[in-house]
């Protein structure tokens, strides 16, 4: 759909259409509208921008990213629609592994995301590979790569469902989230949430690193010990009470 760029609500609808393009091809559940519109409703209400509170968050990822010693990057339905190239290249630049993990089980689905990743540079994207779980799980999400998020210190999962950062946390990894929704069970369980739509953190967190590539250990380790998910998330909920 051609959306006029003079139109007051443009970005939204940009966005809007991504997701809904992204069904077109394939790569999106058809759940994944669902899960935008609330996205939207939220942002609606964070003031359609990048609040301090997901700078910080931004801040401590992009350390605990660099800090990392097998940090992985999972790709659902709509993270693929949405930021394709973003996800490539902030793979590139920690560097960071890319692995497909989608909710809505589909094997097609899965190779579709990752031709989809591949046509934006992606050089090697992980599938699930049905040998291998991780505890604590019953849904699709449960299935990892050996050399992904199975052996990961660091999984970040931008635009996340559920019950899956509750478990990876449990087998014993740190968890970053981007979730417009501070209240969600994806949100409130993360190492670090980044309280924001993906398609303006992605961005942000990509400078971030680029910048904290100068840093030492100690100052990645200060920034990340100096950081309380709890706070950034009373802080996002304040906003929206405040309204
Ligand atoms: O591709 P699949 O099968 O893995 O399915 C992916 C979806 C996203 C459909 C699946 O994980 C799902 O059903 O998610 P939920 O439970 O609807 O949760 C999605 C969360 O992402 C909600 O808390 C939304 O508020 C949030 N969200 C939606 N759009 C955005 C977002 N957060 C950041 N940026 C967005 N653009």
């Amino acid at each position: 759909m051609k959306i006029p760029k003079l139109h007051p609500r443009y970005e939204s609808l940009k966005t809007r259409d991504l997701t809904a393009e992204g069904v077109k091809k394939g790569i999106t559940s058809i759940h994944g509208l669902i899960a935008h519109g609330r996205g939207e409703a939220f942002d609606y209400l964070l003031g359609e921008r990048t609040n301090d509170f997901a700078k910080k968050s931004v801040d401590s990822a992009a350390a605990l990213l660099l800090l990392a010693k097998h940090p992985v990057i999972s790709v659902n339905g709509n993270v693929a629609a949405l930021v394709p190239k973003e996800i490539v290249k902030l793979s590139e630049i920690i560097p960071a592994k890319l692995e497909v993990n989608i909710f809505h089980t589909s094997k097609q689905r899965e190779i579709r995301i990752k031709k989809h990743l591949e046509k934006y540079g992606a050089k090697n994207v992980l599938l699930p590979d049905r040998k291998y779980q991780i505890k604590y799980m019953e849904s699709n999400r449960k299935y990892v790569n050996p050399n992904g998020i199975l052996k990961a210190d660091v999984v970040f999962v931008p635009l996340e469902d559920g019950d899956r950062t509750e478990a990876l946390i449990k087998n014993g990894k740190k968890v970053i989230a981007i979730d417009l929704n501070p209240v969600s069970r994806t949100a409130q369980k993360a190492t670090i949430t980044i309280v924001d739509n993906i398609v303006r953190a992605m961005p942000l967190l990509a400078k971030t690193i680029k910048q904290y590539k100068k840093y030492n250990k100690n100052k990645l380790n200060n920034i990340v010990n100096n950081y309380s998910n709890k706070k950034i998330l009373e802080e996002a909920i304040k906003k929206i009470r405040k309204l």
